[in-house]
């Protein structure tokens, strides 16, 4: 028997051999709203039929029922009939996601074989970040990048929205960081930015798939962009052997003040973190994203800050932190931070490798010392803009080389750092860096399937996670992301079914 295409892994699955549910126009998809409107989606697009809700005599029902986790959901599938029950709307649309991976076909039509199911996150922060800064991502990618992510259970849109190449939302406080500062792109590709309306849409549209938007504003360094509408508040680029090694490798003009900057290095800007105006930008910018963003985290960056003194960057990260808690958030900052005094309730992102090096994992042990948790995102498994192999067209390889799906996926969260155990893990997330990343099917290549060994390692519980099980059932899904447009990378290593 080939093992059910489910991903991530659910918690406990029983598959019966019993007759199994057809699905025709006649079925009925009934419940709660989210979790039908989720399932109807996927039946049509997978089967090409669109079920009558009214009439029929073999049901689907999305029913909310006390007791269990958070995002948890049980299924029952037999001849006559699916029940879905959770706790929590979530659960239920994440219940319409498993059922939408188990619709298959037999001789006799679609069908969705019996099975009972039940199933709960291992981590609360399930997240994917897309960079919208390095390339503009429209809002229509966006958009299909949230659902890509929420039918694999992941719960948070992290959205990097500043660096040195733009800015990409407009705030109604310093207007010319839009005016000015977002119409370039890495390798001089033309840039974009969210109106606030449009920003609006996004936390809508990803709260919509039970997604939580995480916005991030990069700084004291990645700060390239904010120079051009405020010069006053940038210092002059530090130039590097580092930055020129970047320009000859990959091309691209050497950072210059005042000019759009459309090369890939990094740790060249900084803030000017002695200035008390910089303070006022800050309490400003992070001040009108809190009103703009429902969900309790803000993002302030702090990684790869080479170009301020080690010094100042301490009293910046301490004073940002600061002003984000007193706006009612909890900041997260990449691991960098965590060796400074920070307000305790930072929460700290790892981008160091499975294998800490360089004391990054000292940083990031600090942010649990403080009381707060962390974020796993080891560069050399779940970097979304690492190559697949030495021939991949897009990607880059400074992670340790090129990342292969095995890799991508045989890594344990609570075995990467000592002294950070499951307790200290808020969740894992995987980054999508986009220097190399123009468009959705760029988009789309990198992220699958990896974004998929990502989804398991932050949901399903350690003790079930296998790569040869992990491999045939992705192998399974070709079929239903085939239907859903999603061009992912066919890598030799899976054997992806005909369906
Ligand atoms: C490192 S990891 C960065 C980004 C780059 C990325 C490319 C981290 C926090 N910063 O600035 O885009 O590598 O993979």
């Amino acid at each position: 028997m080939p093992l059910l295409p489910l991903v991530p892994l659910p918690a406990s699955v029983e598959a019966p051999d019993a007759v199994p549910f057809r699905i025709d126009a006649s079925t009925v998809i009934e419940g709660e709203a989210d979790a039908t409107a989720a399932l109807s989606a996927v039946v049509a697009t997978r089967t090409g039929l669109t079920p009558n809700p009214t009439a029929g005599d073999r049901t689907v029902v999305f029913r909310l029922a006390p007791g269990g986790a958070a995002e948890s959901y049980r299924i029952t599938v037999d001849e006559a009939s699916v029940t879905a029950t959770a706790p929590d709307r979530a659960g239920l649309f994440y219940a319409a996601q498993t059922l939408g991976q188990l619709i298959t076909r037999d001789g006799d039509g679609w069908m969705i074989p019996a099975v009972t199911l039940e199933d709960a996150p291992r981590f609360a922060y399930r997240g994917v970040m897309l960079d919208v800064a390095r390339h503009f991502h429209p809002l229509e990618t966006v958009k299909a990048f949230v659902d890509r992510a929420a039918a694999l259970k992941l719960n948070v849109l992290h959205l990097h929205l500043s660096d040195d190449q733009g800015w990409r939302v407009q705030l109604a406080s310093r207007p010319r960081l839009t005016e000015v500062a977002s119409s370039g792109a890495v390798g001089g590709d033309p840039g974009g930015f969210y109106t606030k309306a449009d920003y609006a849409e996004i936390v809508a549209y990803a709260a919509s798939r039970h997604m939580t938007v995480v916005p991030e504003f990069d700084m004291p360094g990645h700060t390239h962009a904010v120079g051009l509408a405020y010069p006053e508040l940038a210092e002059d680029p530090v130039l590097s052997t580092h930055i020129e090694e970047i320009a000859s490798t990959y091309g691209g003009e050497l950072p210059t003040p005042g000019v759009a900057y459309t090369g890939m290095a990094v740790g060249f800007s900084s803030l000017k973190t002695r200035d008390e105006a910089t303070y006022d930008f800050v309490a400003d910018v992070f001040g009108e994203l809190a009103g703009m963003t429902p969900g309790p985290y803000l993002h302030f960056g702090g990684d790869e800050s080479l170009a301020t003194e080690d010094e100042d960057f301490g009293v910046f990260v301490d004073r940002v932190s600061r002003i984000i808690a007193d706006l009612g958030k909890t900041p997260i900052a990449w691991h960098e931070a965590g060796s400074r005094t920070i307000d305790d309730s930072t929460v700290g992102q790892y981008w160091g490798f499975v294998v800490p090096t360089g004391g990054m994992d000292d940083k990031a042990r600090a942010f649990v010392r403080n009381g707060a948790r962390v974020i796993l995102s080891p560069a050399d498994a779940v970097y979304l803009d690492m190559k697949y192999d030495d021939d991949a067209q897009i990607g880059l390889t400074w992670a340790n080389g090129p990342t292969s799906i095995e890799r991508a996926y045989a890594w344990e969260p609570s075995a990467v750092i000592d002294g950070i155990d499951e307790s200290d893990i808020l969740g894992v997330e995987a980054p999508l860096w986009t220097e190399t990343v123009r468009t959705l099917a760029d988009i789309d290549l990198l992220a699958f399937p990896r974004i998929a060994a990502a989804a398991e390692a932050a949901w399903s519980p350690a003790d079930g996670r296998d790569w040869a099980s992990f491999r045939e059932r992705i192998g399974g899904l070709a079929p239903l992301w085939e239907a859903q447009g999603i061009g992912f990378w066919r890598s030799p290593q899976i054997d992806w079914s005909a369906g």
